[in-house]
This record gives C-alpha cells, sequence and structure tokens, in this order.
C-alpha cells in the first residue's frame, strides 16, 4: 500500500541506479471492454479485457529524480498539472518509491501527441508511459508483467498498453488471498491469425466528459441492474473473440466488439441515475456504420466513456469507411489508426 506519509519511510543508501528515464506509451482501444470493479484501491476490474494498441499517439513520460525536493512536480504538456491529476501521479509514484525503497521526490514531464482536442483518453498511454519511466528512474527492473500489474494500478486500462497488438487483461483470480489476485491481474499479447485491422476513429466531441469514467463505473456497478447479465455475456465474448482473433475473422471479431460496446453502455444508461456518454452525432456515425455493413463492408463500431466512435475494419477498406462517417461528424475529424507497439524505454534516458 503507497505509504500515506512517505516522510516516515526510511531513507535508503543512495543508490548506483539511473536517476532519469524516458518512456514512450500508445493508447488502447478495448473490443471486449472493461467496466467496473471488484477492488478499488488496487484497480482488480471485474471482467477480463481485450484491447488493441494504437500507432497513434503516443505519449511520452520522462521522470528524473529531484534529491532534496520536498514534493514530486508533475508537467503536462508543458503546463503544470492539475491538483487531482498530480495527486494522481504522486500516489503512483509513491507505489514505485515504496518498492524500490527509494524516497527521492521526482520531477515527471508529461506529452501527449494527441491533436488538440481530439477527445482520446489518454489514461492508459500516460500511466504506461509513467510506470515504465518512473520504474527506471527508481532503480527497478520489472519484466513487462510486472510493469503491467504496476501501470494497472494507474489506471486499469493503462495495463493493456505495456503491449503492442491484441492484449488480454486478465482480471485475475478471486479464491486467494489479496496479494494473488493482485499478481493474477496483468495484461498479456493475444495471439492472432491473419489480420490486417484498422480503427477509423470520429471525434464526435473533443470536451471533457461530464462524468469520470471512474465514478461512472462505480455507479453502474452499484445501481444498474443490467451490469451482472452483462458482466456475464461478456466472458462469453472474451472467449468468442480469442477464437475470432485466431481465426482472423474481421466479421466475428467486430460483430462481437459491437455487442460488447453496446451491451457495456445500455448498462450505463440503466444505472440510477443513468451515465449517458452516447450523442446524436454517436448514433448518427452508428447508422452510417449499419449503411456500410448494408453495404458489404466489414465496419464495426465501438465507443467508451465518451461519444467519440471507433470504426473496426480492414486495413484495406480504412479510408472509404472515414469517407462514409467523415461528414456525420461535427468538424469532419476522422483519422485512421492500426495495431501500434508497446510501451518502450527510450534509449539514453531519452535526452
Ligand atoms: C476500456 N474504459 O476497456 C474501458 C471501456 C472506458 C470504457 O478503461 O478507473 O481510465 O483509471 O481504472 O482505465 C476507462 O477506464 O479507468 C476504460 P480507471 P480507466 O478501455
Amino acid at each position: 500500500m503507497p505509504p500515506e506519509h512517505p516522510t516516515t519511510l526510511v531513507r535508503a543508501p543512495q543508490q548506483d541506479t539511473a536517476a532519469e528515464a524516458t518512456a514512450v506509451a500508445h493508447p488502447n482501444i478495448a473490443l471486449i471492454k472493461y467496466w467496473g470493479k471488484r477492488d478499488e484501491r488496487l484497480v482488480l476490474p471485474r471482467v477480463d479485457s481485450l484491447s488493441m494498441t494504437l500507432d497513434v499517439f503516443p505519449t511520452t513520460t520522462r521522470v528524473r529524480l529531484a534529491r532534496g525536493a520536498v514534493q514530486d512536480t508533475v508537467v503536462l504538456d508543458g503546463h503544470p498539472a492539475e491538483d487531482g491529476a498530480a495527486r494522481r501521479v504522486t500516489a503512483f509514484l509513491d507505489l514505485v518509491r515504496e518498492r524500490a525503497g527509494r524516497v527521492e521526490r521526482a520531477v515527471v514531464d508529461s506529452q501527449n501527441t494527441v491533436p488538440t482536442g481530439a477527445g482520446l483518453a489518454s489514461s492508459a498511454s500516460g500511466f504506461a508511459a509513467l510506470a515504465v519511466a518512473a520504474a527506471a528512474a527508481y532503480g527497478l527492473s520489472p519484466d513487462a508483467t510486472a510493469l503491467s500489474r504496476l501501470a494497472r494500478r494507474g489506471s486499469g486500462s493503462a495495463c493493456r498498453s505495456v503491449f503492442g497488438g491484441f492484449a488480454i487483461w486478465h482480471a485475475g483470480s478471486d479464491s486467494g488471498t489479496t496479494a494473488e489476485a493482485d499478481l493474477s491481474s496483468h495484461a498479456e499479447p493475444v495471439p492472432t491469425g491473419d489480420l490486417d485491422p484498422a480503427l477509423v476513429i470520429a471525434v464526435v466531441d473533443a470536451g471533457p466528459k461530464a462524468v469520470s469514467s471512474r465514478a461512472a463505473m462505480r455507479r453502474t456497478v452499484d445501481t444498474s441492474p443490467l451490469y451482472e447479465p452483462w458482466a456475464v455475456s461478456s466472458e462469453r465474448d472474451l472467449t468468442e473473440m480469442r477464437a475470432a482473433l485466431l481465426a482472423g475473422d474481421i466479421e466475428a471479431v467486430g460483430e462481437i466488439a459491437e455487442r460488447n460496446a453496446l451491451g457495456m453502455h445500455a448498462t450505463m444508461l440503466a444505472a440510477r441515475p443513468a451515465v449517458r456518454y452516447l450523442a446524436p452525432a454517436t448514433l448518427t456515425v452508428l447508422d452510417r456504420v449499419l449503411r456500410l455493413r448494408q453495404d458489404g463492408v466489414a465496419a464495426y463500431a465501438t465507443m467508451d466513456a465518451g461519444p467519440n466512435v471507433k470504426v473496426l475494419c480492414r486495413r484495406t477498406d480504412a479510408e472509404g469507411v472515414a469517407e462514409a462517417v467523415r461528414d456525420a461528424v461535427p468538424d469532419g475529424s476522422v483519422l485512421v489508426a492500426g495495431p501500434g507497439p508497446g510501451a518502450r524505454l527510450l534509449p539514453g534516458g531519452g535526452r
């Protein structure tokens, strides 16, 4: 557990380890959604989830130890982080410091490359990059599985961005101790057959969301009568999704992803009070996707904790899909992403 009063920690002897490290990570989009936690402190999810890491919008994060500083400094996109974001980063660094037996505060400098207002969640790439950079700066050498577990503690979806391509996040075991549950909940790569997928991202609204995903998933689990049925059906979706990916069957992958996402939104709509992220333009894009399918194009939609739509299709169809949805989006903001790499440390501290 992160120390509540870090100054009470015994100072570890100075260690001859890197005092600065820089890492890069990309966001991921879930095809089987993570929605709901069973342990908020450890960020243990209710269900397994599965995602594709993107090749766009990397986050680059540098962590530099500041010996003698009394608090962490967090800079996001060139500006001091707001209190809530800074507290979340410090809580995460406390966890890393505890594991490393170190006490130094740090300067965290993080740059997102999401075009201004693209409205894509950056907590996955953000905490994946922070986990890799902070672990290295504090002298830890975790393997990819341990990094995934660590990133999970910052933001659940971040554990999937540790890996490139398709990744499954295991909810983890519930039969043993809390420590066993913690150890068993991490992401790992998922084998796929012959797939050349793209995700066409239609940016419907770039503004900040009214309800954070963290608060929304808590309310859904606590109050939605549709949550449990969705969680049960999501496990079936996951099994079928793994088979569809292995078979390289993009139609099946898309069908399962679309129904899983719509089901997740149904659980939110049934929460009390309802959480509704879908906007009128979201539904217009969904209509376009339906029409594309009627015209024989394999195109399937998924939406996260916001109104933006990501359309899964073959890479060879992506430009046509982008064209078909462009005029349904207020400012025509549509871009094409493919599978991207896992989080990695930049050589030489990234300087
Ligand atoms: C996902 N989402 O699987 C789901 C689908 C949004 C909808 O992961 O509370 O920012 O930090 O663990 O990871 C967004 O939730 O939440 C998310 P926390 P996170 O991608």
